[in-house]
């Protein structure tokens, strides 16, 4: 086969792989467990980072690696609530989907959160460090109380 015969079998390839994966996305069940995974990983990042930044614990070397992968996380926000997601075994409620300009609005507020205490830390400038760490941990509370059902 020629090279540009080959390129064309394998953009073929590449496209059915990518619609058959994106025809498997679909499920409720997978879609809140996507997003109980990755809010459950931004707690554990942020959790952490709190121990560090307060000296609770040695290990001051992987503050920023802990900020760097909330703010990733951060960025998976927008996708973790699909419409089809909005009725099985989740916390998440209503006003998400029913609000979703205000929705989208404390999306992008967390993401810009998470990634000023990424460059703070960056930065190595405390103070910025500890206001933009307050900032995250407001927003975080800010969102769960308006759009997620009290836990038992
Ligand atoms: C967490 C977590 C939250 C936030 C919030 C910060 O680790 O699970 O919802 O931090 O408690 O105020």
């Amino acid at each position: 086969m020629n090279t540009v015969l080959k390129r064309a079998a394998l953009a073929i390839v590449a496209s059915v792989s990518i619609s058959s994966a994106a025809a498997a996305a679909g499920s409720a069940e997978d879609a809140i467990k996507y997003r109980n995974r990755v809010m459950d990983a931004m707690a554990a990042h942020y959790g952490t980072l709190m121990l560090l930044l307060f000296d609770k614990v040695e290990g001051s070397q992987f503050t920023q690696s802990h900020a760097d992968a909330l703010a990733n996380a951060s960025a998976e926000l927008s996708v973790l609530f699909p419409e089809y997601s909005k009725d099985g075994d989740t916390e998440a409620l209503p006003a998400i989907w029913e609000n979703p300009d205000a929705f989208a609005q404390a999306v992008d507020k967390a993401q810009k959160t998470a990634v000023d205490l990424q460059a703070a830390i960056a930065a190595d400038d405390r103070k910025a460090t500890l206001s933009a760490a307050a900032a995250v941990g407001k927003s975080c509370k800010g969102c769960h109380e308006t759009y997620r059902a009290e836990e038992d």
